[in-house]
């Protein structure tokens, strides 16, 4: 297979294998494994379904020969829009055992980052679910398989109705391939950075800081490492019951442990169809759930729902919160009204995770986002000019470490930016670093709004904002907001009359923006302010805007 993105350099990739951080199993493997060895215990929830390791594992081999009928070949890419349903699971490991690269796409994308995404990756075939009204995931698919010369297939999790796409749940009808146990996939260390270990196994998006969809390498060797180095360090063994509450697709569901990391462990996943705290909480009550995740803005509505609930929340050990910066006040109240430990995680899809210890003081906990999860995670907190600045002095956030990606997929350009030139990743996130090596984020580099823990490029609703009737500039902020983290407010400078928020918003959804995307406000100004160099002073902004 041509390399088509940067990966570790020999020397550093031998290295991880010796220290035991990368092996040659492929994430099917960690699976298959747990399968074999104890096949009759509960491995996924999803509604009615409870399926046992062993029932997952024949379900994914019946799925794989029916991906494989398609056909879906070996190293193709395959987009998966799925919510919070079992067939995720199944599809994400057939795709994964047939050797084919999941596409991981979060539900809430409008139709133009699906397609923006579709064409970026190549992808073969997309897998999407029914769903209802204008919104209806099959619509937009249909029309990108369509329009999107790379797509051939499209498969649909409930009925294809007119897409012309096929059903889940005839794919399941294949009949699989006999294959003796434990037969994962060649791995003869002879390929690219370990074996198949060492292959591309999976494409994330990337929150992104520019318009075109920023797509993330991961291989089998580094994401399996970050699965299961994450359970140990979230004290998820055998015994441990995630409960996913964001989308299965986001990476901290996936592996800060998430799905992969209990699944690897031998836990069990169970999948919430949303993320409200009365249908999670009767979830924790019935399937005695031990872990979970959310981000900061569902975190006060969970504490308020505690205090009310009839459902027996005493199994829950950990409540993780991630994606967005919680503030200290909401932390120090996690304890206290769940009666559990409260584990702050810091994460990227790009790689890098920093977890609170379990064990640390409460003021460790409450106050600072983690520590690197690695003891090969190499971290640097640097000034304008690259300067490694002194502990408690906020700067930039570099990294490299044996899971954090060394270039995005096929965007060469783009890396020479993103990276240093010795590897590292500019996270684009402003730290400050204890003596201890706490990390607390304090703010951004990068141009990015993140609202309830969903990143949006300013660039890219920008974009969209020009190209509205009248609209000379325009600059979209992040503000801080109580609910939301952040809220995204758009300025507007105007010829005549300036669209107002109904207007923007109508114009965004029209050209297939997702609603999240939409700014939380609008508002008409006479000037953007501008830096010495004449590009939009956002920080004064930001600071004007936070200021009223
Ligand atoms: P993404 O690129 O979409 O994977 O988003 C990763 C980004 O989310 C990080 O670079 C941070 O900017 C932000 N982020 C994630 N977790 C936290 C956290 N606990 N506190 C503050 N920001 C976070
Ligand atoms: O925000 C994120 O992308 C994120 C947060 C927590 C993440 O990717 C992760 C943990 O792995």
């Amino acid at each position: 297979m041509p390399q088509d993105w940067l990966r570790w350099p020999e020397e550093q990739a031998r290295e991880y294998r010796a220290r035991g951080f990368w092996d040659d199993r492929t994430l099917d493997d960690l699976l298959r494994e747990r399968a074999d060895r104890h096949g009759d215990r509960l491995a996924l929830v999803s509604g009615e379904e409870r399926l046992t390791y062993a029932r997952l594992d024949a379900l994914v081999d019946r799925a794989a020969a029916g991906l494989s009928a398609l056909p879906v070949e070996r190293g193709e890419r395959v987009l998966l829009q799925l919510p919070n349903r079992d067939e995720y699971v199944v599809a994400l490991f057939a795709l994964l055992r047939i050797g084919a690269v999941p596409v991981l796409a979060l539900p809430s994308l409008g139709p133009a980052d699906v397609e923006s995404l579709t064409r970026a990756s190549e992808a073969s075939a997309l897998v999407v679910a029914q769903g209802r009204g204008r919104n209806d995931p099959r619509t937009a698919a249909a029309r990108i398989a369509a329009a999107v010369p790379s797509v051939r297939r499209l498969v649909v999790v409930g009925d294809p109705g007119d897409t012309g796409g096929v059903s889940w749940d005839s794919l399941l009808e294949a009949q699989p391939r006999t294959r003796p146990p434990g037969d994962g996939s060649a791995t003869d260390g002879t390929a690219g950075n370990g074996g198949d270990a060492g292959e591309l196994a999976l494409l994330l998006l990337s929150g992104g800081t520019t318009g075109a969809p920023k797509l993330i390498p991961r291989t089998h060797a580094d994401y399996g490492y970050n699965a299961r180095a994450s359970a140990e360090a979230c004290g998820v063994g055998e015994d441990a019951v995630y409960l996913a509450v964001l989308p299965v697709a986001h990476n901290f569901t996936m592996v800060s442990p998430g799905i992969m990391g209990t699944l690897s462990a031998g836990g069990t996943v169970v999948l919430s169809p949303d993320p409200s705290p009365t249908t999670a909480f009767a979830l924790v009550g019935r399937e005695r759930v031990t872990i979970t995740s959310l981000v900061p803005a569902l975190v006060p509505s969970w504490l308020d729902e505690a205090d009310r609930t009839g459902h027996d929340l005493s199994s829950l050990r950990v409540l993780q919160v991630g994606g967005s910066r919680l503030d200290d006040t909401t932390a120090r109240r996690v304890g206290p009204a769940l009666g559990c430990r409260l584990q702050q995680v810091f994460g990227m899809a790009e790689g890098l995770n920093n977890y609170t210890p379990l064990d640390a003081p409460d003021d460790v906990v409450c106050t600072t986002q983690g520590r690197p999860l690695s003891p090969a995670d190499e971290v640097a907190v640097v000034d304008e000019d690259g300067r490694p600045v002194p502990p408690g002095s906020p700067g930039e956030l570099l990294t490299r470490g044996p899971y954090t990606l060394r270039g995005y997929y096929r965007a060469r350009e783009l890396d020479a930016l993103r990276f240093t030139p010795d590897g590292f990743y500019r996270t684009g996130d402003l730290v400050t670093r204890s003596e201890h090596g706490d990390l607390v984020v304090v703010g951004r580099v990068k141009d990015q709004v993140n609202r309830a823990g969903e990143k949006i490029a300013a660039v890219e609703v920008e974009e969209q904002l020009m190209g509205l009737p009248g609209v000379r500039a325009a600059a979209v902020v992040g503000v801080a907001d109580p609910h939301l983290g952040e809220r995204s407010v758009a300025l507007l400078v105007c010829d005549g009359t300036c669209p107002d928020r109904e207007a923007v918003r109508g114009a965004m959804l029209e050209r297939g923006a997702a609603p999240f995307k939409v700014p939380d406000e609008v508002r008409e100004v006479a000037v953007l302010p501008l830096t010495g160099v004449g590009k939009v002073d956002k920080r004064r902004l930001r600071r004007e805007l936070e200021g009223v």
